[in-house]
């Protein structure tokens, strides 16, 4: 099969459906996101901020990712932060940032970690704002003192620990996050300013590159582009950070032009809001660069939570916007053991395949040959998603008996502390959780995906 890319249009049959869509992430929104966005830690096990000198370029022009057609043309751009780095970052310095021809990494403190150059992002804003807002204290004490300066209750995240991914407001790291994005976004344009497509992600986001890379080269990057994952705070529309999301050349020089006109007044109201992201959205659309909604191929979540079907086990409603049949190139919530899961998977499907054109994958393929082998039945600490039919009962057995006895049942979790047991209709990888034993129904996961009505037209947005 072969898929031609179509541009959406807004004509008014898609206008009230993208009004509900709306009311409903406005809704998503206030709920999850403040409390949803990135949470920044630190491990004990970060050392020291002493500057090594540059290494020389690792030998990564040997992998076949850096060679797919279009890599040349893209600069990734990792936002991470202090208090989150050694967590997050390091893991992808050996894995993904090795497929990248350009990269560019930002954080709120400058530093050379191990030969990689990290830039401060906050370097561009105001001086008055840097030396005297509450939100800068961190960066303060970072210029100051350097990481030494982080308090215990900033570092005390243990990995793994799922409260951890979903963030709190009071963080420091946070407070100074909202700040980074159109200083980095204008540094980018310095350090890069005649590359094809700029590509921003966070350290726990992880990118299909080869699927990526297809999708640019449907595209013209003289062209004002700015691709995300749709979100609204207010009818503010922007591209959910998270997810990461995509600027053509024509798009950044835009938006670079507008915030050198419109510096002050985007400060203050980045100061009243509370979603860097948002910021950076409105400032698209003032400068003209139009969003392109982008779900779902680029995910706001980690791949063992994405709705593969309803919560009936069936084909999602709305066909046309079917997760199963899109092409896929996102997701967030990762964290270090994912991302290098993903990246050794993406190597392996890499393989043999003609590198001037590996093609790309669907949420379809994910879920054939990356989610259904990881569902190893069973995987204790793991949480498997299962949120249906909850009843107590004795042992984890008697909970897989109890599944498998219910035709419409794929998969299984036993919490053997409260002797609850849940089960799902719907299939979920589901992720590290304590004191949760899972379990899945291998066969009737292949069943379902044999039995998914055939895709339309689905390509790339
Ligand atoms: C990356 O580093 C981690 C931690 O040191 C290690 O476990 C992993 O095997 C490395 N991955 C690759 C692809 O080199
Ligand atoms: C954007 O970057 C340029 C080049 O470094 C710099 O001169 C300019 O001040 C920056 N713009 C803003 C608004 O910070
Ligand atoms: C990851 C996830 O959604 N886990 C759910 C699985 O079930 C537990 C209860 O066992 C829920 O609290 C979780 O939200």
């Amino acid at each position: 099969m072969t898929y031609t890319p179509r541009r959406r249009t807004l004509n008014q049959r898609s206008f009230i459906i993208i009004i509900c869509i709306l009311l409903v992430l406005l809704w998503q929104t206030w709920n999850k996101r403040a409390c949803e966005k990135d949470s920044e830690e630190l491990v004990e096990k970060y050392t020291s901020s002493d500057a090594a000198p540059a290494l020389a370029p690792k030998a990564d022009d040997v992998l076949p990712c850096r060679k797919i057609p279009g890599a040349e043309d893209t600069v990734v751009i990792i936002k991470t932060g202090s208090t989150e780095f050694v967590d997050k970052l390091p893991r992808h310095l050996n894995t993904t940032t090795r497929c990248y021809p350009n990269y560019l990494i930002f954080s709120d403190y400058e530093e050379n970690y191990e030969g990689q150059q990290i830039i401060d992002a906050l370097q561009e804003v105001s001086p008055k704002i840097k030396e005297e807002h509450v939100d800068f204290e961190l960066h303060r004490r970072l210029k100051e003192r350097g990481r030494a300066a982080l308090a215990a209750e900033e570092l005390n995240r243990v990995p793994g620990d799922p409260s951890a991914w979903t963030g709190h407001t009071d963080n420091p790291g946070w407070k100074l996050d909202k700040w980074k994005f159109l200083p980095m976004v204008n540094r980018t344009l310095v350090e890069y300013p005649d590359k094809k497509w700029y590509v921003f992600v966070e350290a726990d986001t992880y990118v299909l590159w080869g699927s990526l890379l297809h999708w640019l080269r449907s595209m013209n990057s003289n062209e004002p582009h700015y691709h995300g994952n749709q979100m609204a705070i207010a009818g503010d529309l922007f591209a959910h950070g998270g997810s990461g999301f995509v600027v053509s050349h024509k798009g950044l020089r835009m938006v670079v032009d507008h915030w050198y006109e419109y510096h002050d007044s985007i400060e203050q109201f980045t100061d009243m809001h509370w979603a860097g992201d948002c910021v950076l959205g409105k400032a698209f659309r003032e400068s003209g660069v139009p969003l392109t909604f982008s779900y779902p191929v680029l995910q706001t979540d980690h791949p063992g939570m994405i709705p593969y079907t309803g919560s009936d086990g069936k084909p999602i409603g709305d066909v046309t916007k079917r997760p199963w049949c899109y092409p896929t190139i996102s997701y967030h919530h990762l964290n270090a053991e994912w991302v290098e899961d993903m990246w050794q998977f993406e190597q392996g499907w890499l393989e043999d395949k003609d590198i001037k054109n590996p093609g790309f994958l669907r949420h379809s393929d994910m879920f054939k040959q990356y989610i259904i082998p990881r569902m190893r039945t069973p995987k204790m600490d793991w949480d498997n998603a299962s949120d249906q039919n909850e009843v107590e009962i004795e042992t984890f057995e008697d909970c897989r008996t109890k599944c498998h006895s219910d035709g419409s049942c794929l998969q299984y979790s036993y919490r053997p502390e409260s002797k609850i047991c849940k089960m799902s209709y719907s299939p979920k990888l589901g992720m590290e959780g304590e004191g949760v034993r899972s379990g899945w129904i291998l066969e009737r996961m292949w069943s379902l995906a044999e039995n998914m009505p055939a895709c339309k037209d689905e390509g790339f947005l």
